[in-house]
């Protein structure tokens, strides 16, 4: 074996061994419990960061460890491909978005390589390869036979400048981010898939999800947001025949308390009477300009108009008059409420403020029609003023109002979602096109199945305005699948999200051209880790739920959940620096370009290293492009070694936390490999000539020695159970400890056993390092189909105890006696003990007590 421990060959050899033999290439195998591991694919950017080094390294320990417990393991890696970024890119090199995509696959594949992860590449799929999206369209179509994904008129974000459609990300403060102009609402005609179908099972699965992170599944239950209340009708004559103002309450119960109807600003009522009302007109025009999210909504002033018109109250028959206002919103619920300013905070305030009469229902000590108070709005009270009702509860006076509703044909009780159907068209070039065609003659057709995948044109740039496939005649103009006439193709593209939402079951049937799936997935599925950031917590994972389960209905699955666990890795940070320029610019200075002076481990001052002038300490974050404080891992893997830079990822923080960067941490784990190395160097002849031993005959000092090996081998597999890398590591550094540095022959069947521990418990982390070092210690020729260790309960068994020596019952010594030591052996320990003299001096023993495994008391006058 080498001397040195030198990364760089090692490394590449070992690669280039797994690759030569396929070693990570999986196969069905119904013989062996399979083992799915899977970590969130990546966006092309470009090259990799930090946070796919970490993400993919807590994947890779995972897989290597399964395999080696006996797991048929699967790894599979791909490219989340289209997307805006490559557009934008397109758009700034005058390159297509295609050719900017494979450049940097090609490139982040040979990192993602070098890093020596143990993935299935025979797998790897991008997500812009008609050979996969062919399938995005071909589900397409079939959710659109089964009415799940339909057509249906929806907002978009519009640059007047441009003359095209913009993301939402591409929103900045109002305006458009290449243009600055205004943005404008445009309604248009998108395709939407009913996720809402399918809401109540999203939500009470959940219950089911056991490796599931706590606050993910509560995100996701907020986010399907489900409420028990009751939809009631208001019966209102404006504008002819029987209509009525329908609304959507959690609080039925307090509906003797309603004073007023309120609609949104986009409701159907409002846009009648403003076309004869330029008042009304301007207040909804003026709705449509502010924020939209809730959070926008909860906070900005009520406001409102009367719309002159009345509904009538369900029950009483009491005219109410219907007003239009900014906080009620159009997509939830029915867009309409029934206001009750006496228990709903809003509409008390909106009352207050346009002098609308309060009501209140529900017994309050000291109630204040001025003054807020939550104890307003609490459910625990009993109705009053509400005629026949009074005296009931929240949910008997609810039943009772929602019954008599409901024999009136006005109301009746009814669950209500916060989840909204999920809009996938996007006016986009850089993604799936949806697969329609638009005939004069015959309306919207469909792409027949044999003419599928549509295939986006690779050559296209994208010049700002608008879609180029709008312009691309080659691709725009066809003949109309039913009756042959001319037709043109739709241009619009899918939402991205569409194209995660499945990629993992393609993984297991990556090569069959005729089918998006088949019996492989079910073989793999569900996955049994899935590995990523946790700002993919909410629509990620929710519309791969979702899809998973339109799949099984469609029989093309059986599972029902696509993710058994899910590990969300925390964020890797780094410090920042900064100077502000003269005109109150602030610069960010990359860490790596400044020299810091600690006090105390605290920044105290820092110099920039290129011009010696003093920067500012902005703290600890998280790496970002704008703050310059990434760090690049290629630099790290050139420098240190794949191995070092995983060790280091694995040491830092567990893998939930988030992790802090240092300069410090990554040489640690260079040097701790580089003394495991020079170990074996050392000890190499010796575990040579190393027979099997029967270590009940051992040393005391071999014996302790084992026993602390075997004690860290035991908290690490306990550690790995629980993914706890980070102390997995601090075992292997303590068994590195345990071992002697200078083996003598008796110690020869120690050192090896020990060893061969080592570079197991060592393998998923360094991979690189440790089958090196297998096969040049003559362990075996592949780390990789090595068995899992496991302790040895007998090593653990000490055969030195440890009593407590008490005098006159208070603690004054420890001592160590061998486990057989009789009576008299540990009498004479303790009373030898230094400290136990200094107190037994000068005085009469009257007797020793000893309790054996445990103290001995010595008791004197
Ligand atoms: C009367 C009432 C009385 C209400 C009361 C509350 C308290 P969650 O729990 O989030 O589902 N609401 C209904 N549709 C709305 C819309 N489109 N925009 C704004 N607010 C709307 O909230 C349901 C409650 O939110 C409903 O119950 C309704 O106000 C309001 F003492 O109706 B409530
Ligand atoms: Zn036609």
């Amino acid at each position: 074996m080498k001397d040195q421990y030198r990364p760089q060959d090692i490394e590449s050899a070992a690669q280039a061994r797994w690759t030569k033999q396929r070693a990570f290439a999986a196969s069905e195998d119904a013989n062996k419990p399979k083992y799915y591991c899977l970590s969130m694919l990546p966006y092309p950017s470009g090259k990799l960061h930090m946070g796919h080094v970490r993400n993919y390294t807590i994947g890779d320990v995972i897989t290597r460890q399964m395999r080696m417990r006996g797991f048929n393991v699967l790894q599979p890696m791909g490219w989340d491909a289209f997307g805006l970024p490559a557009e934008n890119a397109a758009m700034q090199n005058n390159v297509p978005p295609a050719k900017w995509t494979y450049e940097n696959i090609a490139y982040m594949r040979e990192q993602l390589k070098a890093l020596g992860f143990a993935i299935d590449w025979e797998r790897e799929l991008a997500t812009c390869q008609p050979d996969y999206y062919k399938w995005n369209q071909w589900f397409f179509l079939r959710m659109r036979e089964q009415g799940i994904a339909y057509k249906k008129t929806g907002v978009v974000n519009w640059d007047p400048v441009d003359q095209t459609v913009l993301a939402n990300e591409q929103v900045i403060d109002g305006r458009g981010w290449r243009t600055g102009a205004e943005v404008e609402k445009r309604e248009m005609p998108m395709y939407y898939l009913n996720i809402t179908r399918y809401a109540d099972e999203l939500l009470n699965a959940l219950d089911g999800l056991d490796g599931w992170p706590e606050r993910v599944k509560t995100m996701q239950a907020n986010w399907i947001g489900k409420s028990e209340g009751a939809e009631i009708h208001f019966p209102c004559h404006s504008f002819g025949g029987d209509s009525a103002i329908k609304v959507f309450t959690t609080r039925a119960d307090t509906l003797m308390g309603a004073t007023y109807v309120a609609v949104a600003a986009e409701h159907p009522l409002a846009l009648k009477v403003a076309a004869n009302n330029s008042g009304v007109a301007k207040f909804i025009e003026e709705c449509r300009k502010g924020g939209t999210t809730e959070a926008a909504i909860a906070t900005q002033e009520k406001r409102g108009m009367p719309l002159g018109i009345e509904a009538e109250h369900p029950l009483t028959g009491e005219r109410l008059p219907v007003w239009v206002a900014n906080y009620v919103l159009m997509n939830y619920g029915e867009g309409a409420v029934m206001a009750v300013p006496a228990h709903d905070e809003r509409d008390f305030a909106f009352a207050n403020k346009y002098e609308l009469p309060i009501k209140q229902v529900v017994a309050c000590e000291n109630y204040n029609d001025t003054e807020w108070r939550d104890e307003y709005s609490d459910k625990q009270r009993l109705l009053v003023n509400s005629g026949k009702y009074d005296g009931l509860g929240f949910e008997a006076g609810t039943d009772a109002i929602a019954a008599d509703l409901e024999a009136k044909g006005l109301g009746k009780k009814r669950v209500n979602f916060r989840l909204r159907d999920w809009g996938i068209s996007r006016q986009r070039f850089w993604g799936c096109p949806i697969p329609l065609i638009h005939c004069e003659a015959c309306g919207e057709v469909a792409v027949p199945d044999e003419q599928l995948p549509v295939t986006l044109p690779e050559d296209l740039v994208p010049d700002g305005s608008g879609n180029p496939l709008n312009k691309c005649a080659e691709f725009l103009n066809v003949k109309c699948p039913q009756c042959g006439g001319d037709a043109k193709r739709e241009t619009d593209t899918m939402d991205t999200f569409v194209d995660s939402s499945w990629y993992f079951l393609r993984y297991t049937s990556s090569d069959n051209h005729s089918a998006m799936v088949d019996a492989r997935a079910d073989y793999w599925m569900p996955v049994d880790q899935y590995i990523g950031g946790i700002e993919h917590a909410i629509l990620h994972l929710l519309y791969s739920r979702f899809w998973t389960k339109v799949m099984r209905d469609l029989d093309l699955l059986q599972a029902d959940e696509p993710f058994r666990n899910l590990l969300t890795q925390g964020m890797v940070l780094n410090h920042i620096f900064f100077r502000k320029e003269s005109a109150g610019r602030i610069e960010y200075v990359p860490p790596g370009d400044v020299d810091v002076e600690y006090d105390k481990g605290e920044i105290v001052s820092a110099k920039r290293k290129s011009d010696g002038a003093p920067v500012e300490y902005d703290g600890i974050g998280t790496m970002s492009k704008s703050k310059l404080n990434g760090v690049d891992p290629q630099g790290m893997v050139e420098q240190y070694g794949a191995d070092a830079t995983r060790l280091f990822m694995m040491f830092a923080a567990p893998p939930e936390q988030t992790l802090e960067w240092s300069d410090t941490g990554i040489e640690g784990a260079w040097r701790f490999l580089k003394k495991v190395w020079q170990f074996a160097v050392d000890n190499c002849a010796l575990m040579g000539d190393a027979k099997p031993f029967d270590w009940s005959k051992a040393s005391d000092d071999v014996r302790a020695a084992r026993r602390d090996i075997h004690e860290a081998l035991k908290q690490a597999n306990a550690d790995y159970e629980r993914k706890q890398f980070n102390t997995v590591v601090s075992a292997a550094m303590k068994i590195l400890n345990a071992l002697p540095k200078q083996a003598t022959p008796d110690e020869a069947a120690l050192v090896s056993e020990g060893c061969s521990i080592l570079l197991r418990l060592l393998a998923p982390i360094t991979p690189h390092i440790a089958q090196q070092l297998w096969s040049d210690l003559g362990f075996g020729d592949d780390i990789i189909d090595a068995a899992w260790p496991e302790h040895d309960d007998a090593a653990l068994k000490s055969n030195v105890i440890e009593l407590v020596v008490q005098v006159n019952g208070k603690l004054r010594g420890r001592v160590s006696v061998p486990s057989a030591a009789d009576r008299e052996a540990i009498e004479a320990a303790a009373m030898n003990d230094a400290n136990v003299q200094r107190f037994v001096e000068g005085r009469t023993v009257r007797k020793v007590i000893v309790v054996p495994g445990k103290l001995v008391n010595v008791v004197v006058a």
